[in-house]
């Protein structure tokens, strides 16, 4: 927790006003737990209002999606758009269809994303979106009647200097070229409100990618910084085998690891041999759900029903890149029972506070995900930026970019980490103050 009197009050009325949404009082805790120091030294913040202000969302757009499934019935599903703060940028930030999605939410993957966004150098203020709508067991027609009715309220909020949305939980390209195809529509005019998007519709080689390979790229100078070491034979367990996790799998392989274990919502599959990372891609091409099915093409691979089984397998890295609080405390004890030292989230907060604690003081080295998970959103604004100027970048080029991207946001959190934490291992500290000096800058520049 914090200590200044400052933060100790804006946090309980905080918590008072919005007791009913846990996930968002969870990211508040954690991010103000991180600024003790720069608030005792700055007097400005305070004067400011700086934390009262950059803990509200400047705008939550709230809305009724109504379509039509195959059977002919009138289906009915919540959504919204929280625009958190723009002060370094266009809002920007994914799209979550999960049954799950509520306020709480929204609002604590927003502002998870302003600081996120700020890490990357890049000019992109935070938000985030979605619906309560399941696209599992849904028909492509049913999907695409969905994504239509969405954005015929979403369209008028959001634009390629207003607001950009992208992908996550539940919305891959798929989704997004219904959104984008529709909003195109409604617009009349190709501006790539949107990223993410398959590459014939103007989407970025490389983004696909960008979120699991930078994610590896990250534990890469982590490794370097803190063990002079790389991830050459290190056993390697990831969970989540979808558009983050099955990428940073490949990318770790590739990199010279050994993954042993992966997850989806079905279970979890160890396979000792090494993760057939290649035919978890091609099952996934048409099946929603992929891990119960890889014992019957991997016979010695042990396969077990509850996904939190996987933090049971003994490993030297975990990469959570499911959801959030996959780690809870029991989870995070079993893990340095049997040996992990390093995580690095490729989810965004997929570890609890408390699950994060435990690992800070049994010295584990621990990547958060608003620095580690940063290169999806950071080829998302090279995306923008490509469309912007009508140019395609290659592959190479956008990898090159994320590369040093992703080097730079660990400089970053090193630096501040080494700076205000005393400890340069700190990169919870380092990317929470990296990440939010930009952003109060730019806020105390703009006036109230
Ligand atoms: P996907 O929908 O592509 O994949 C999610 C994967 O996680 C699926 O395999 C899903 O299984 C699995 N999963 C969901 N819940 C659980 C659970 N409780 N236990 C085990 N597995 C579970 O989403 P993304 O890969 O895009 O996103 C994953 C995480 O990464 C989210 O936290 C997202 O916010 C974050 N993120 C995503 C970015 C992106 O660019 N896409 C960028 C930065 C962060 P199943 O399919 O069986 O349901
Ligand atoms: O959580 C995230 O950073 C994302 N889902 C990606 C956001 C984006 O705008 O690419």
């Amino acid at each position: 927790m914090f200590k200044s009197t400052y933060l100790v009050n804006v946090y309980a009325d905080l918590s008072k006003r919005y007791h009913d949404q846990p996930e968002y009082l969870q990211v508040v805790e954690e991010l103000l737990s991180s600024l003790d120091l720069l608030v005792e030294n700055d007097p400005k913040i305070q004067e400011n209002a700086i934390i009262e202000r950059i803990i509200e969302p400047e705008r939550i757009i709230k809305f009724r999606v109504s379509w039509v499934d195959d059977s002919g019935r009138v289906q009915v599903n919540r959504a919204l758009r929280v625009q958190f703060n723009s002060a370094i940028g266009p809002y920007k930030g994914g799209t979550r269809f999960h049954p799950s999605v509520n306020e709480s939410i929204m609002k604590f993957l927003a502002f998870e994303q302003i600081f996120k966004n700020s890490l990357t150098c890049l000019p992109m203020g935070g938000a985030k979106g979605g619906a309560d709508f399941d696209p599992y067991g849904k028909s492509d027609n049913e999907i695409m009647r969905f994504c239509q009715n969405y954005i015929l309220e979403l369209y008028r909020h959001i634009g390629p200097r207003m607001d950009v949305p992208a992908g996550d939980l539940g919305v891959g390209a798929k989704e997004v070229g219904y959104l984008y195809g529709m909003y195109k529509r409604i617009e009349n005019e190709f501006s790539g409100t949107f990223t993410s998007k398959g590459i014939e519709s103007g989407g970025s080689l490389g983004r696909a990618e960008a979120t699991g390979y930078g994610l590896c790229y990250f534990v890469e100078e982590m490794l370097s910084a803190f063990k002079k070491d790389d991830f050459k034979n290190k056993r390697v367990i990831v969970s989540g085998a979808g558009k983050v996790g099955s990428m940073a799998a490949e990318k770790a392989i590739e990199l010279g690891a050994k993954v042993i274990a992966i997850s989806d919502i079905s279970g979890v599959i160890h396979d000792e041999k090494g993760i057939d990372i290649k035919l978890i891609k091609n099952l996934s091409k048409t099946n929603t759900v992929v891990i119960d099915k890889y014992q019957s093409y991997h016979p010695d691979a042990v396969f077990s029903p509850d996904p939190v089984d996987i933090w049971k397998v003994p490993c030297d890295i975990a990469l959570p890149c499911a959801t959030q609080n996959e780690i809870y405390l029991d989870s995070a004890k079993a893990l340095v029972a049997n040996g992990c030292w390093l995580v690095a989230e490729g989810a965004n907060m997929p570890t609890t506070n408390e699950a994060a604690k435990y690992f800070r003081e049994h010295d584990v080295l621990f990547g958060p995900g608003k620095a580690a998970n940063a290169g999806g959103v950071a080829v998302s604004g090279l995306e923008m930026a490509q469309n912007a100027t009508f140019q395609c970048w290659s592959f190479e080029e956008v990898d090159q970019k994320l590369h040093a991207i992703m080097k730079q946001i660990f400089d970053r959190c090193h630096e501040a980490s080494s700076t205000y934490a005393g400890r340069p291992d700190d990169l919870v500290t380092g990317a929470n103050i990296s990440g939010f000096i930009k952003v109060y800058q730019a806020m105390l520049q703009q006036g109230v």
